[in-house]
C-alpha cells in the first residue's frame, strides 16, 4: 500500500516504509516563539521569482501543487540562512477537514488551517532529484493561511481547481506570480529539517514566515472540495493531509527578528 493521510498509511504508519521517519531532524516542528533564539547574523529573504517561469498545476494525490521551470537562475532564493542559489521547483499546501487545524508547524501550540510551502533546491547540485538527499539540497518558505479577507491572488490558483479534482490530473497554469502569495512582513523562523511527506529526508533548511497570509472561509471549502482519489474511484476528499509535529531532538530554532 502506498502512503497517505488516512488510518491505515497516515503519518504514523509512514515509519514502517521509511524508517527516517524516526530519525534526528524531522519536519514539521512546534516553534515555541520563546525559545528560539534571535541571530543578528540572519539575513533577509532575497526572493526573485519570475511569473513565466509557472507551468501548470497539478492534483498528486496527496496535495496539489503549481510548478515551475527550473532550467535557470530566474526565479530563486537566496540569503536568509542559506549560502548560495536555491531554485523555486513548486509550491503546494496543506490543510485541515475544519478550519481548526491543517498546518504543518505550529506556533507555541497554535494551529493555522493551512500552511503554504515554497520548495527551492540548491544549484551546487545538479537537480532536484539529487539535491533532495543531501543536508543542505533543499530550502523551504512555509507561510500560514489565517481566515480572513478573501485572498485574491490565491483565487487565481483555486480558479483553476475544477480541472484537478482528481488524483493524477493536470492542467496548464502560465503566468502566476508566487511572490504575490508572501506576507508583506518577511520575519522567520528556520532550523533544519525534512520533508513532511515520505521520503521524509533530512535535506531542508527550513524557513517559517512569522506573519500568516489571509484566506477566507469560502476559499478553505474549495481545498477540500479536491480529491485524494482519482476518477472513476470511490470519491474521497482531500482534507487533513497534513503531519503533526516531530520531536525537535535538540535542535536550535533561529529567528531572524527580535
Ligand atoms: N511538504 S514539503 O515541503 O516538506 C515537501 C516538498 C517536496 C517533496 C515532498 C515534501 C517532494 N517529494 C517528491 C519525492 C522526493 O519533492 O522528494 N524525491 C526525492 C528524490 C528523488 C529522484 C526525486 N530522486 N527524483
Ligand atoms: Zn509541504
Amino acid at each position: 500500500m502506498s502512503w497517505g493521510y488516512a488510518c491505515n498509511n497516515g503519518p504514523d504508519k509512514w515509519a514502517d516504509n521509511f524508517p527516517i521517519a524516526n530519525g534526528v531532524r524531522q519536519s514539521p516542528i512546534d516553534i515555541v516563539p520563546g525559545a528560539a533564539s534571535y541571530d543578528a547574523g540572519l539575513k533577509p529573504l532575497n526572493l526573485k521569482y519570475d511569473p513565466s517561469n509557472c507551468l501548470e498545476i497539478l492534483n498528486n494525490g496527496h496535495s496539489f501543487q503549481v510548478t515551475f521551470a527550473d532550467d535557470s537562475d530566474s526565479s530563486t532564493l537566496k540569503d536568509g540562512p542559506i549560502s548560495g542559489t536555491y531554485r523555486l521547483k513548486q509550491f503546494h499546501f496543506h490543510w485541515g477537514k475544519s478550519d481548526d487545524r491543517g498546518c504543518e508547524h505550529t506556533v507555541a501550540g497554535t494551529k493555522y488551517p493551512s500552511e503554504l510551502h515554497l520548495v527551492h533546491w540548491n544549484t551546487k547540485y545538479p537537480s532536484f532529484g539529487e539535491a533532495a538527499s543531501q543536508p543542505d539540497g533543499l530550502a523551504v518558505v512555509g507561510v500560514f493561511l489565517k481566515i480572513g479577507a478573501k485572498n485574491d491572488n490565491l483565487q487565481k490558483v483555486l480558479d483553476a481547481f475544477d480541472s484537478i479534482k482528481a488524483k493524477g490530473k493536470q492542467t496548464t497554469f502560465a503566468g502566476f506570480d508566487p511572490s504575490t502569495l508572501l506576507p508583506s512582513c518577511l520575519d522567520y523562523w528556520t532550523y533544519d529539517g525534512s520533508l513532511t511527506t515520505p521520503p521524509l529526508l533530512e535535506s531542508v533548511t527550513w524557513i517559517v514566515c512569522k506573519e500568516p497570509i489571509s484566506v477566507s472561509c469560502e476559499q478553505m471549502a474549495k481545498f477540500r472540495g479536491l480529491l485524494f482519489s482519482g476518477e472513476g474511484e470511490p470519491e474521497c476528499c482531500m482534507v487533513d493531509n497534513y503531519r503533526p509535529p516531530q520531536p525537535l531532538k535538540g535542535r536550535a530554532v533561529r529567528a531572524s527578528f527580535k
